[in-house]
């Protein structure tokens, strides 16, 4: 290809609103645009770059037994009734109607039309398992769609989905498929790791999220500095503290805080440690007012409140609600002297305070010296592992090393569903004996859009990208100095023939840009290998060629150079 051909329209600048780099260099070295919020046109740079990794998804699909099937996108309201997520998921979903009115959504997954073309079509355990894939757009209306391709409103997901006569089927098949998707993405030269994953309301108990690891990510993960141990900081398990020293228990005291609202500020001014202060937090799950106690220096978990109490819908309680249940303006709650009975749940770390702090369930007054087994057990408190982990807890696997923690690009995830759409839908089978029995699933993502964006958060430089070579969208560009001296062009043309007869995919800019131009250009849209031919190499018959990620340069007897750089690709890419 030759670049004053090629529809790859570069930007000096790029629009305020790109804050990462993959965003950035996306939009500035002419791979996609904007058409709305979310919703981006990818140019032809980005379709080589994108089809390089479906290919190598597909391999590895294939060779896991899944077989790549193409489901519509357009989506009926009423497939989605049968599992009652039409509800669930409210504005999130792309709503349509047909010209008869009938309603429609443009599929954010495909877990329901799956099911229900395997339900149809399977009846017999001789048939399973069986699993299926597509690789095809997602749309789902983020609130806040950013980060260019991270979190888009319509993206490019392979999407596969497993059936099984039982669990122990599922578990050989989803072992399969995490490894495929570690071989994925280390032949896509991307960075990532699984760690365990909340599997939150699409059920099942069950899964595992491919993270790559990049300071733009925007997953938090915690993971053990002594074995294999990661998770997602939704799901990272807290351990319960040693048990206290069991000092004697002193009598509950109100005191005056004038002023005081932040931890520390009470803390210092009671004399007493952050960790002595437990927060009351009180929520609505699901509408019903409930308190979450925190020691001082934690965060509540709520995924896993969520979790402990079932609950789809769990937000902060609302002002009102809280001068309500208290008594008192917004910051003073605490477990004693509420004005309404609710449901008490306690991090197990609050469980081993000593002389706690509470709110005082009044303006600028705290209780001192609550003793948690004296005071919270007659409320019929529950402890549970409730609150976020934090650097340097123990590892709640190995209980040696320290858990530390890292952002991440959710790039996979692969879940255990279990029997929830197979029995919403009725995909059912006859087992050897004809009884009739439930299947079981699995379904496992990959963001294929996302991927190609992240490969660029771990993979750039202040210059621009700096492609693995598995996926870069051309593996040697071509840079004459002046294209205008006869013999540059004639060693170019040469070169750029060789190169193409050894099937090896080249670019040659022939624009008539100064050298400067050309360089720039050339680091901005990444291709691994750069070739520069002009007089200087060709009174030394050589060419200088500079690999891209690292900068090293060399230079290279112009005879030999088309066999220099087809090596060099091969060992690049084993
Ligand atoms: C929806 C909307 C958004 C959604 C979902 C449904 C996320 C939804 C979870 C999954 C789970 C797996 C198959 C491939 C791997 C991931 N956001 N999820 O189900 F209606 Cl609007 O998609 N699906």
């Amino acid at each position: 290809m030759r670049m004053s051909e090629l529809f790859a329209p570069t930007l000096r600048e790029v629009p305020a609103e790109a804050e990462i780099a993959s965003h950035k260099l996306l939009l500035r070295a002419g791979y996609m645009r904007k058409l709305a919020g979310g919703i981006y046109t990818y140019l032809p740079l980005a379709i080589r770059v994108l089809q390089k990794i479906e290919a190598i998804i597909r391999e590895e699909m294939d060779r896991a037994g899944a077989q790549e099937l193409l489901m519509p996108i357009v989506q009926p309201r009423e497939l989605w009734e049968k599992t009652g997520r039409w509800d669930v998921y409210g504005e999130e979903m792309f709503r349509l109607q047909d010209r008869h009115k009938r309603e429609f959504c443009l599929g954010p997954t495909h877990e329901e039309l799956i099911t229900s073309i395997v339900a149809q079509e399977i009846r017999s355990y001789r048939q399973l398992p069986v699993a299926l894939y597509q690789i095809q757009n997602k749309y789902r209306d983020e609130i806040r769609p950013r980060f260019g391709l991270m979190r888009a409103r319509e993206f490019i997901m392979k999407d596969a989905y497993s059936f099984h006569r039982n669990e122990e089927s599922l578990d050989e098949y989803y072992r399969r498929m995490y490894e495929a998707y570690a071989r994925v993405f280390a032949r896509v030269g991307l960075s990532a790791r699984p760690v365990e994953a909340d599997s939150g309301a699409i059920g099942g108990n069950i899964s595992h999220e491919f993270m790559a690891l990049a300071p733009s990510g925007e997953a938090e993960i915690a993971y053990c500095t002594n074995c294999d141990y990661a998770a997602n900081v939704e799901r990272a398990e807290a351990l319960p503290p040693p048990a206290g020293g069991g000092s004697e228990a002193q009598p509950l005291e109100a005191v005056d805080t004038p002023d005081k609202h932040t931890v520390e500020e009470v803390a210092a001014f009671l004399g007493v440690e952050p960790q002595q202060l437990i927060k009351t937090m009180l929520y609505l799950a699901d509408g019903e007012p409930i308190a979450v106690l925190v020691r001082g220096d934690h965060e509540v978990n709520e995924v896993k409140v969520a979790n402990l109490l079932g609950a789809t819908n769990l937000t902060l309680a609302d002002p009102d609600t809280i001068r309500r249940i208290t008594g008192a303006p917004v910051g003073f709650a605490g477990p004693i002297g509420l004005k309404e009975e609710i449901p008490f749940y306690a991090d197990h770390a609050v469980m081993a305070v000593e002389r706690g702090v509470v709110g005082g369930n009044k303006k600028d007054t705290h209780l001192i010296n609550l003793d948690p087994k004296r005071d919270l057990e007659p409320l019929g408190v529950k402890a549970a592992d409730l609150r976020l982990v934090v650097e340097g807890d123990s590892c709640p696997r190995c209980r040696e090393g320290k858990l530390q923690l890292a952002r991440g690009i959710e790039v996979g995830q692969v879940f255990k569903l279990g029997t929830k759409y197979s029995e919403a839908i009725g995909a059912v089978y006859l087992d050897e004996e004809g009884k009739t029995q439930t299947m079981v699933m699995g379904c496992y993502g990959i963001g294929v859009s996302r991927t190609m964006a992240a490969a660029i958060e771990q993979n750039h430089d202040e210059f621009g990208i700096c492609w693995p070579v598995a996926i870069a969208p051309y593996q040697v560009l071509i840079v004459p100095i002046n294209w205008q001296d006869e013999e540059s062009r004639a060693a170019c043309e040469k070169l750029y023939a060789e190169l193409e007869a050894r099937g090896i995919e080249v670019l040659l800019d022939d624009r008539n840009e100064r050298a400067g131009v050309k360089f720039k250009d050339a680091d901005l849209i990444g291709i691994p290998l750069r070739v520069t031919i002009g007089p200087k190499t060709l009174a030394q018959n050589a060419v200088e060629i500079k690999v891209r990620k690292g900068g090293k340069m060399e230079l290279v007897g112009i005879d030999e150079a088309a066999g220099w750089l087809e090596n060099w690709l091969r060992e690049a890419q084993t």
